[in-house]
């Protein structure tokens, strides 16, 4: 049947304002609703929600308003035959200038000037061996879909070395060269910066721990955009304690909002920002615009953008 109706679920609202997203669907040719969990569904029903719900299996299709699906159950969505679509395509800019605003920020030693601005402290004299320039400098950006494509472009135009991970041999501009997972070790022994940029998987949780750190260089910077289960905590709580590694720019963590008591808050050299690496004040078209051409697929029963069930 065709979709005649779009319902907005309210998890939505954790993350960008709800009554905008609604807005920006003026355009549709059905009736939008913002529902709660006590909202009932069908097959003429479309859900855009952040996120997942028993109920959405009754619906006509399903869009999950993240790139990460992780929390969503796929096989359920396939054996109620009820289509699941994501998110992802739409992070390579935001994402990607975050991940560049750690690397500028950990190089040239931005964080450290602003948390010493906090106590009206000059900094006479910071340590002269500290500052480096991020140009030159070897970035390894693991898992090159939309984030780290987004990731290597931009570190390229700056000048960075940039070589990457993935498990096809698909070049990506930008990037010189290309190591499988299997020689993880091999892609980040020599780089000063790690982005972690691939989905949270069975494969991909805990695929940075103690031996990745210490396999990387005691001079090197991990920044996670991904998925906080992806670099086991513990580890890295450890590996910054001992200087195995010298700092971080951090994005997601095991348990979000990142508990107060978290020793990751008291490093110097680590940078925490709240999961905001997608938001900007335009996110929520980006996320509609998508959800949009998502849904004339839909009602045209043509193949779905980013289907994952
Ligand atoms: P994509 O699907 O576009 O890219 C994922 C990439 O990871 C692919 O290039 C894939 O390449 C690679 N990959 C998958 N598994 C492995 C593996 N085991 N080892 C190495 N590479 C692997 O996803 P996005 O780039 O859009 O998003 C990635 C993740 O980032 C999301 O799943 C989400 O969790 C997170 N995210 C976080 C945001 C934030 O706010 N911080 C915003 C958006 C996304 P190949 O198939 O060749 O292996
Ligand atoms: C903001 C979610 C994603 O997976 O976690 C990120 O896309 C951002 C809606």
């Amino acid at each position: 049947p065709q979709l005649e109706r779009l319902c907005i679920h309210e998890t939505v609202d954790e993350k960008i304002p709800i009554e905008a997203f609604a807005d920006a669907f003026a355009e549709l040719n059905v009736p939008v609703e913002i529902v709660g969990d006590d909202e009932t569904f069908d097959r003429t029903d479309a859900v855009a929600s952040f996120r997942p719900r028993e109920a959405f299996l009754d619906a006509g299709w399903t869009h999950c308003i993240r790139a990460g699906y992780d929390e969503f159950d796929t096989e359920a969505h396939t054996e109620a035959g009820v289509p699941l679509t994501n998110s992802t395509g739409i992070h390579d800019t935001t994402v990607g200038e975050l991940a560049i605003g750690y690397m500028v920020s950990l190089a040239r030693m931005l964080h450290i000037y602003r948390d010493h601005q906090n106590d009206n402290d000059w900094l006479a004299e910071p340590p002269y061996e500290r500052p480096f320039t991020v140009e030159n400098e070897r970035l390894c950006v693991v898992g090159l879909g939309t984030l780290g494509q987004g990731i290597a472009e931009r570190a390229d135009a700056l000048g960075m070395d940039v070589v990457g991970v993935r498990r096809s041999d698909d070049p990506v501009p930008g990037v010189s060269e290309l190591y499988h997972p299997d020689d993880l070790h091999e892609a980040i022994a020599d780089a000063r910066f790690v982005a972690v940029a691939v989905p949270h998987t069975p494969e991909t949780e805990g695929m940075f721990s103690t031996e990745e750190f210490e396999t990387m260089r005691d001079d090197a910077y991990i920044l996670n955009v991904a998925r906080g289960p992806i670099v086991d905590e513990d580890a890295l709580i450890d590996a910054l304690d001992a200087g195995t590694i010298a700092g971080a720019g951090l994005d997601v963590f095991e348990t979000e909002p990142l508990p107060e008591d978290s020793p990751l808050w008291d490093f110097e050299e680590v940078i925490v920002s709240p999961h905001r690496g997608s938001a900007t004040n335009r996110y929520h078209l980006d996320i509609a615009d998508l959800v949009a051409e998502i849904f004339h697929q839909y009602q045209a029963d043509e193949e779905l953008r980013n289907r994952v069930a």
